[in-house]
């Protein structure tokens, strides 16, 4: 299955822009080039809705696309911890995500995506943390899994658990170009969560 009838919306750089309406939202979360571009094509099954970026962390604002005529909505956010940015960027950055994951209503849930082939940095903890303080729900997603050996794919669950001092219980679904089982295991989550 994938989600039919993905469109893009707008781009809002504060919440002067959230659309007014109480469709619920699930947020794209994580570092600069992490997949979080390429995830949304893979669920849409529409390579062209979210461009890949080829600059990574050029866009500095919350995009917001449309799923099945307003069944919910997708938002991706900018992608953090790019060396090329400014400090003003940075701080623009990290109040527009913090109002956003404070302030809005529409959330129901977040996507946080983390390179399987890194370790989760301090910027990775932040966002962690802020969307365990403001209760948001998380599906955890390691991307890039194609890229991993045997022996790193057997200590995955144990490097992200220890970065965020958590159980080693957790849930996560692995992504990769090369397959598509992980598609169904994202959208049927995002369906228990709107
Ligand atoms: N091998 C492999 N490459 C991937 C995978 N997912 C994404 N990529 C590649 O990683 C690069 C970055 O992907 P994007 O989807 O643009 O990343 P992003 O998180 O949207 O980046 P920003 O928007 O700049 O923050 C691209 O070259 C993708 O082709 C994957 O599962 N496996
Ligand atoms: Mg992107």
């Amino acid at each position: 299955m994938i989600l039919k009838n993905a469109k893009f919306v707008l781009s809002a750089p504060n919440k002067n822009s959230w659309i007014d309406d109480d469709i619920s939202e699930i947020v794209l979360l994580g570092r600069s080039n992490v997949g979080k571009s390429t995830l949304i094509n893979a669920i849409t099954g529409n390579n062209k809705i979210a461009k890949v970026s080829s600059t990574p962390g050029r866009t500095r604002l919350l995009n917001f696309f449309d799923i099945n005529n307003s069944e919910f909505r997708l938002v991706d956010a900018p992608g953090y911890g790019y060396a090329g940015v400014s400090k003003k960027n940075d701080k623009n950055f990290a109040v527009m995500m913090s109002e956003y994951l404070s302030l809005r209503s529409n959330l129901k849930g977040a996507l946080f995506l983390l390179d399987s082939r890194r370790t989760p940095n301090s910027d990775d903890v932040v966002i962690y943390n802020n969307l365990v303080n403001n209760n948001i729900p998380i599906i955890m997603i390691a991307t890039k899994y194609d890229k991993l050996n045997q022996s790193e794919r057997a200590t995955l669950k144990r490097k992200i658990s220890l970065a965020f001092g958590i159980s080693e219980e957790i849930e996560l679904i692995k992504s990769s170009n090369l397959e598509t089982i992980w598609i169904e295991k994202v959208i049927s989550k995002i369906y228990e969560l709107i």
